[in-house]
């Protein structure tokens, strides 16, 4: 296990393993867990050790988005320039998220706040525990919805939904994410850990190849017309059919066993 100041990160069973770790702030966003959590992402484009990815918080918290601390005007007459922090920090790792072609599992474990709701909104599966909420917190200070939020919100929820979020900035409940379809699940505080790692752990078994194709795909299909996307899946499914994880997953069918995929 790897421990530094922001980032908890170790790679258990294929699985990388990321807790956000500044919990007395709720895990906002300082310049330091912004560099680590990039460079968590491009390991694991690097890394063929990894074969999925769990996303989560230390505390009580999942994230409260960017460390208001560091933005104080008190401490400065020079308004900062927040679209040079957005290409810097936020933007490369939503980019290294949404185009890592392994599953990116998160376990939103309290709060999710700002950029820290909208983090997890990035990730492939997400779990949350009960009590957890998300809040579009931007508004309340004056700013957009950023970390793709105003991109995924409206394309998962629609206008109507999405607006009031942003405008309002309301706390929404997990189970009521889980109902908009915004999170893949609700469940019980004590066993978030237990059920979002069980799954990253399958994930990582699986055939990793397939799994980020079948992400390629489905990221694909809102900005193209059927045609253009059934050529898409076309050349995807030449390609998986192309890795040994096909053939052994036929083979294991054939043989009545369970497949072991390698990833490859
Ligand atoms: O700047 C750029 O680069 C542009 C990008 C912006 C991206 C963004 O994410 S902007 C949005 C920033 N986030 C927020 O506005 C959320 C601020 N936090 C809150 O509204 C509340 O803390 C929560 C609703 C998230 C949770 O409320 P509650 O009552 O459960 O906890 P709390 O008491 O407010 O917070 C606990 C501690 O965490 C507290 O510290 P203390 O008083 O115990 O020493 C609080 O100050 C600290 N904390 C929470 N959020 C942040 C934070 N400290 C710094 N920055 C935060 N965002």
């Amino acid at each position: 296990m790897t421990k530094n100041q922001t980032v908890i990160t170790s790679l258990e069973e294929g699985v990388l393993n990321l807790t956000l770790n500044r919990p007395d702030k709720l895990n906002a966003f300082n310049e330091d867990m912004h560099i680590a959590l990039r460079a968590a992402m491009e390991r694991a484009h690097e890394d063929a050790a990894v074969r999925a990815v769990l996303l989560t918080g230390a505390g009580r918290g999942f994230c409260a988005g960017q460390d208001l601390g560091d933005r104080d005007p008190r401490k400065s007459d020079e308004k900062p320039d927040l679209g040079h922090t957005l290409d810097t920090f936020y933007n490369p790792t939503l980019r290294l998220m949404r185009q890592l072609e392994k599953p990116i599992v998160c376990a939103v474990n309290g709060v999710a706040a700002g950029a820290g709701a909208n983090i997890a909104f990035a990730c492939d599966i997400v779990f949350a525990s009960r009590s957890a909420k998300f809040i579009q917190a931007f508004s309340k200070i004056g700013l957009i919805p950023d970390a793709g939020g105003s991109w995924s919100l409206t394309r998962i929820l629609g206008e109507p939904r999405a607006k009031a979020l942003a405008l309002l900035a309301e706390p929404l409940p997990a189970e009521k994410a889980e109902a908009w379809g915004l999170i893949w699940k609700t469940v019980a505080d004590d066993v978030l850990l237990e059920e979002s790692s069980a799954v990253a752990t399958r994930l990582a078994k699986g055939p990793t190849v397939g799994f980020g194709l079948t992400k390629r795909l489905i990221q694909a299909a809102p900005t193209q017309n059927l045609d253009a996307h059934l050529d898409m899946e076309r050349d995807c499914q030449r390609e998986a059919g192309f890795t040994d994880d096909y053939a052994e997953g036929v083979t294991a069918f054939l043989e009545k066993r369970p497949a072991v995929f390698k990833g490859k």
